[in-house]
């Protein structure tokens, strides 16, 4: 009985440590600079900011397992948001929204195996765009501009913030460097994306994952796929994922068969598919908590957050 008592005061103790811990501020200023950065680089670049859902019948079935969240409402099925990769595919299929960002909060209830990772929190806030009949290259291009865009905003806005926690100004990258999978497994073996995070100084992009039904398989290179992350250097891993999309109702069948997705979940997106609806499409999104964390070089990424959000542990707030 008396440890138990005692476990909640380390709880809550931990949690009013957290609230109050020294740099907090200067932390969460970085990331209030990111953000508005992203409107004003949105807003130049004329992309219209759809406000985010965080319920739906469908979402992201992701790559990886997580703890199912939904609930019932009105005789249906709801799930928490993991992504609005389908809400940005139908929307851009008007040509009036045919470039389009939210700033959209997840939740993803990670198991136990990344609780300590330093890169996951069970619920963070991506920036997540995109844009009809456009490609790879170009969204490649579109994210090179804007971290450029966001760097020289936040040296401009937040100096003496950005010298203070990470000793010096934000870089401006030329190109960056593209790597693909194969090619990275090849050198390192498993774990080749963190591997080469912790090799380089610089972040770069990775091409070609196999991974969810709705990345485009390369029509002319069938087995590869056309989607691209941002991985953050020094050991920081995965900072933004992207890909063309899938828009052909056979082609999506097809894909949810090798991934094995439920079709019966995707029926009515699947009725949109056959119908045409669906229209080439590209775009990206990136952790703000993680480029928060990049920057400010944080151990882990919890440490930008006031409240804890870390995967799988006990939290009171
Ligand atoms: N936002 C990502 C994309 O646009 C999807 C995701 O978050 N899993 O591809």
């Amino acid at each position: 009985m008396k440890t138990t008592v005692l476990e909640k005061k380390n709880v809550l103790d931990e949690a009013l440590k957290k609230i109050q811990k020294p740099g907090i501020k200067e932390i969460l200023q970085v990331q209030q600079a990111i953000i508005r950065g992203t409107h004003e680089f949105m807003f130049e670049k004329n992309l219209v900011q759809m406000m985010p859902l965080m319920l739906s019948p469908i979402t992201d079935p992701l790559n990886h397992s997580v703890v199912d969240a939904s609930i019932e409402y009105a005789n249906q099925k709801w799930s928490l948001m993991k992504s609005m990769i389908f809400h940005k595919q139908l929307a851009v299929s008007n040509p009036e929204l045919a470039a389009i960002y939210i700033v959209s909060p997840n939740v993803r209830l990670e198991l136990a195996d990344r609780q300590e990772t330093g890169r996951h929190l069970f619920e963070f806030t991506q920036v997540d765009f995109e844009f009809n009949n456009k490609n790879k290259e170009f969204v490649m291009g579109f994210m090179e501009e804007l971290i450029n865009y966001l760097f020289s905003y936040l040296n401009r806005q937040i100096p003496e913030i950005l010298i203070k926690l990470r000793g010096q100004l934000l870089p401006e990258y030329e190109k960056l460097a593209v790597y693909r999978t194969e090619e990275l497994e090849q050198e390192y073996g498993d774990d080749a994306e963190i591997k080469k995070s912790l090799d380089c100084k610089e972040p770069f992009w990775l091409l070609n994952h196999k991974r969810e039904f709705y990345d485009r398989e390369d029509p002319s290179k069938p087995g590869t796929y056309l989607n691209y992350d941002i991985i953050w250097p020094l050991g920081f891993g995965e900072g933004l994922s992207g890909a063309e999309r899938e828009y052909d109702y056979k082609q999506i069948l097809k894909r949810m068969e090798e991934t094995g997705t439920d079709k019966t979940v995707f029926k009515n997106y699947l009725s949109a598919a056959k119908s045409g609806l669906l229209v080439p499409s590209a775009g990206a999104g990136f952790g703000v908590e993680r480029m928060t964390r990049f920057i400010c070089q944080l151990k882990d990424i919890d440490e930008a957050t006031v409240f804890s959000r870390k995967p799988f542990s006990e939290l009171i707030f």
